[in-house]
């Protein structure tokens, strides 16, 4: 017997796990017409690559979308209209399997479960500048405090959770686009959350997460809110993996931010800008978000 239970966009399929396993590393399911998900809670969630539906492993977990397979070019053309330095050479890369990527920054109320639940000991009570907590994305989060949620998120629900690598996140916030903003070249308006991005938050403070549309993939405020730790070290990209693997740990690492800020202009906002601190570093502009891994030797 099979039930379908609509959440969000998404439909969770409580179905058999006993099904075989597909050559790009996800179950298959009869019935189910994208990946079938074992889920922390029980069941499973079968979910289509790049449709937007989303899922999450337990009530109080991140909501995750699924980022399809594919291959794109990583950084900036030079045609890009304010382009860094950092952001070139573009090269080739390809993301060989679908993964899982937090449909939202981690939010204030996210944040607590993991304080409340005996992780994220480093940072107990981020302060929030008055602005509130609950679904706004948390601030004042290190590279350090964000691998501690993700850490926690993996022992409570068995699952891999972790940094997107940073390749992973222009992938996503490109979601199929070579522009420099998710939905085009010039900034326009009430986009996104940064200063010049003409939004009732301007440059001010953090939006709640989710108060701007979506791009592609189904994700929200990769550009601009809060700037969002990778896991890779900074490096220039001569010597940068193509696969979508993280960038080689380095002496004196420091980590690179990505998507811009509420507080930061548009051209820091593009999807090929790179940005870093030390992984000590807490701010009011800088939170993360999650991805978790869908292979069945990851779970
Ligand atoms: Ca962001």
């Amino acid at each position: 017997m099979r039930r379908h239970i609509a959440i969000a966009l998404g439909v969770i399929c409580l179905a058999s796990l006993a099904a075989p396993i597909r050559s790009h590393g996800q179950t298959a399911a009869a019935g189910c017409d994208g990946i079938q998900i074992a889920l922390s809670v029980g069941g499973a969630a079968c979910i289509k690559p790049g449709s937007g539906q989303s899922f999450s492993d337990c009530p109080e977990c991140p909501k995750l979308v699924v980022v399809p397979a594919g291959e794109f070019m990583m950084g900036a053309p030079d045609t890009e209209k304010d382009r860094l330095k950092g952001e070139s050479p573009q090269r080739k890369v390809t993301i060989a399997s679908p993964f899982a990527v937090g449909k939202f920054e981690v939010t204030f109320a996210e944040w607590e479960a993991c304080v409340a639940g005996g992780g994220c000991t480093q940072n107990k009570s981020p302060n929030d500048r008055g602005w509130g907590k609950g679904t706004r994305p948390a601030i004042q989060i290190s590279w350090n405090d964000a691998k501690q949620y993700a850490e926690w998120l993996s022992k409570k629900t068995g699952k891999t959770y972790r940094l997107l690598t940073e390749a992973e996140w222009e992938y996503a916030a490109r979601a199929g686009t070579t522009t420099a903003y998710a939905w085009g070249d010039e900034v326009g308006e009430n986009n996104a959350n940064c200063r010049g991005c003409k939004s009732q938050w301007e440059g001010n403070q953090t939006a709640p997460a989710g108060s701007f549309k979506p791009n592609a993939f189904g994700l929200h405020d990769m550009h601009g809110n809060v700037s969002e730790w990778v896991e890779d070290c900074h490096g220039d990209y001569a010597n940068a993996p193509s696969d979508g693997s993280a960038a080689p740990v380095t002496q004196g690492c420091t980590r690179v931010l990505r998507g811009g800020a509420w507080s930061i202009n548009p051209k820091l906002m593009r999807a090929a800008v790179r940005l870093r601190e030390v992984p000590d570093f807490r701010t009011i502009i800088i939170g993360f978000r999650v991805a978790r891994s869908l292979s069945p030797a990851a779970k």
